[in-house]
């Protein structure tokens, strides 16, 4: 989740050099709520103004929103729809206001600072207050609907019901097909009645984009890149051309190793598609779960992280149990010492994330950090799980909100996570209008450049693992480990946009939503559902980021400027070997270098930023696939002789290329 959630989003961070801003006149119906623009004015003093007030109010709507996020319920829900109403009216003000600055005499910093402010929400509100403040509630109710969600198979009966987290252990673990089946429909069972808030919240947003001068609310979106919106999608088309073949090699692996675990009529669907339930993961965009049947080389490096880390477990649980009087403590006592050993682990992950960055040279997290975050589930209430980062003041209240488990997947979360908050702090000095990524796609990319340089040597350094063994077989394992997660999620991080674009412009309509999603996820992933998903289901709903409202092709950009950040920081280190062996851990002038691009904010131009760390100011997929290079060629080898790719069926062979179709605008 961004680290601004759903009010702020500085999602479309920098700004494109050409976009059509609203030209309206304010007229008394713009009237905004916070100040005025005073003739006298001018566009700097009208910056700087911005600038102030909105750091004044915005610790009321962080602490609104993170309420509603860790106690969700019908009054946290509407005070956090309440807040937001008041933000994005004052926030429609300034915009309306910033117009008559238009080509009048500023610094080149507040030109930025307007063009920003412009896409400073991910929810363009429509300026009639009962269309913001409805806007504001569905965003808010959706928002609340996936964090409670639950799966019951005896609605009588409170004990069957199951939350996301409990369903996706299912996915992670069962290797049972039926089970894994009745999970992941039941998760997407919740998601049903979601689809009217959904189809209203597109209309609402897309009048606030029109009335902002934009297209709809994709086009907006794609505006935050310093460059024309119209060549996003082709921008990114660019980038999933050339990691395509290596993601299709993975495919193929994993779809040969699961017709052997289910047999093939059950773990392919039509024309080579994986049968989506079978792939680890409720969305099938990280496939490190199916290590168990994927591991090349079994046994060949010990890099089991979870069971590490569930071993650390036992021994808090061991200890906590032994302070709390042994196996004759009550059960109330065995409980608790439960509770405890779990934070304490969950707190043991963040210290060692927390550790890599300060090896680079990097500030400890302030003590309100540790006092404040939402580290595991807390059992009384409902939560949304999903891991998000907060900047909670712009002056140092950052927390993240997680329900960590003793697993790898969440251990390498919490280092994505503190990578957003390392961000927030290096840039806290900056003007507000500067405190976001150069673009969104580099805040996610952050925290994921550090999991890149956790090699195996990094983890035996930290204890968590046997020491690496020497030898071909670990570093095809070691790859796989990383690519199971980074290859994997390739394609599902371009989807889910390409579905929002279609759906803001209007060439997916609400009557395919559910077909055109599956399109999607057949053409991109080569998955599919095992029974069929009609219009009666709402599929995408069952991913955070569409309620939730988060755009996501930042994770996409993400994926690949992660590498070129790597590699950038790996040269600053001195090392010269093979990339996907370099470590940059505890050095001090990787670090500098590092803190010295996330202080710049979205001060400047991403490519600018881009250049200073890596050299070059382009997205390029090179770093990426030199990264994965020894494993791609092994999985070359093993896909030898086998009929490689899906074919995909023919609702979305003749669909309107959707990935196209921002070009159009
Ligand atoms: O949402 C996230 C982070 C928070 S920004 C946990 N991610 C995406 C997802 O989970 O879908 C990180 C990877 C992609
Ligand atoms: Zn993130």
């Amino acid at each position: 989740m961004n680290h601004r959630p759903l009010l702020l989003a500085l999602a479309v961070g920098a700004a494109a050099l050409t976009l059509a801003a609203c030209q309206k006149e304010p007229s008394p119906a713009d009237s905004p709520a916070a100040g005025t623009a005073t003739p006298s004015e001018t566009a700097d003093q009208f910056v700087a103004r911005v600038n102030a007030e909105y750091k004044a109010m915005y610790p009321e709507m962080t602490s609104a929103q993170w309420l509603s996020s860790t106690y969700i319920n019908d009054d946290s829900e509407r005070v956090a729809a309440k807040a937001n109403e008041r933000w994005l009216t004052v926030l429609n003000g300034w915009i309306t206001q910033a117009a008559a600055f238009d080509g009048q005499p500023m610094s080149e910093d507040s030109k930025r600072a307007i063009h920003l402010l412009k896409l400073m929400t991910s929810m363009p509100a429509p300026r009639d207050p009962a269309k913001l403040a409805e806007l504001t509630r569905i965003a808010s109710r959706m928002e609340g609907a996936y964090g409670a969600g639950k799966y019951c198979t005896d609605d009588a009966d409170p004990a069957s019901c199951r939350q996301l987290g409990d369903l996706e252990q299912v996915l992670a673990r069962s290797r049972d097909y039926t089970l894994q089946l009745d999970a992941w429909q039941g998760w997407h069972s919740t998601t049903k009645p979601m689809r009217a808030d959904y189809q209203r919240f597109v209309g609402l947003v897309n009048e606030g984009a029109k009335e902002m001068g934009f297209a709809d609310a994709g086009q907006m979106w794609r505006s935050g890149y310093d460059m024309p919106p119209e060549q996003i999608g082709p921008e990114t088309d660019r980038l999933w051309e050339q990691v395509k073949p290596m993601y299709e090699q993975l495919h193929c692996y994993a779809r040969t190793k699961l017709d052997t675990t289910y047999g093939k009529d059950k773990a392919e669907v039509d024309g080579g598609l994986i049968a989506a339930h079978l792939l680890g993961n409720m969305w099938q965009q990280d496939w490190s779960n199916l290590w168990d049947q994927l591991e090349p080389y079994p046994g060949a490096g010990s890099l089991d992280i979870t069971a590490a880390l569930e071993k650390q477990y036992q021994t808090n649980l061991s200890g906590a149990l032994a302070k709390a009087g042994g196996n004759g403590a009550s059960a109330e006592a065995q409980f608790k010492a439960q509770r405890e050993a779990e934070l304490r682990t969950a707190k043991q992950m963040t210290e060692r994330a927390q550790d890599f960055y300060v090896s680079l040279g990097m500030p400890a997290l302030p003590k309100s950090y540790w006092d404040k975050t939402q580290f595991i589930k807390p059992l009384d209430r409902n939560v949304v799980c999903h891991a998000s980062a907060w900047d909670m003041n712009m002056d140092g209240d950052v927390r993240t909100k997680m329900c960590i488990k003793p697993n790898e997947e969440t251990f390498t979360t919490i280092y994505h996570e503190l990578g957003h908050i390392y961000y927030d702090l290096a840039y806290n000095p900056l003007p507000p209008l500067f405190q976001g990524g150069a673009n969104d796609g580099f805040h996610e990319a952050i925290g994921d450049t550090i999991v890149l340089a956790m090699t195996p040597q990094y983890l035996n350094s930290i204890g968590l693992v046997d020491k690496p063994q020497e030898s071909r077989e670990a570093t095809i394992n070691a790859q796989m480990r990383m690519a199971l997660s980074g290859v994997s999620f390739l394609p599902f991080g371009l989807m889910i946009d390409r579905w929002r674009w279609g759906v803001f412009d209007g060439s997916i309509t609400p009557d395919h939503y559910n077909q055109a999603w599956w399109d999607l996820k057949a053409k991109y992933q080569g998955v599919a559902p095992a029974s069929a998903r009609g219009e009666e289901f709402f599929d995408p709903g069952a991913k955070y980021h569409v309620p939730g409202n988060t755009p996501y092709t930042r994770y996409f950009l993400a994926r690949i400027l992660q590498f070129q950040f790597y590699k950038g920081l790996c040269d600053a280190a001195g090392y010269t070997g093979p990339l996907h062996q370099c470590s940059f851990y505890g050095n001090k002038e990787a670090g500098q270098k590092f803190w010295a691009m996330l202080s710049k904010g979205a001060s400047q131009p991403w490519q600018a930023t881009l250049k200073e760390i890596t050299g070059g100011d382009k997205l390029d997929a090179g770093p990426m696939i030199e990264y994965f290079s020894p494993v791609n060629e092994w999985l070359k080898q093993q896909n030898q002789g086998q009929m490689c790719g899906w074919q995909v069926p023919a609702a979305t062979a003749a669909a309107k290329p959707a990935a196209a179709a921002p070009a159009a605008h």
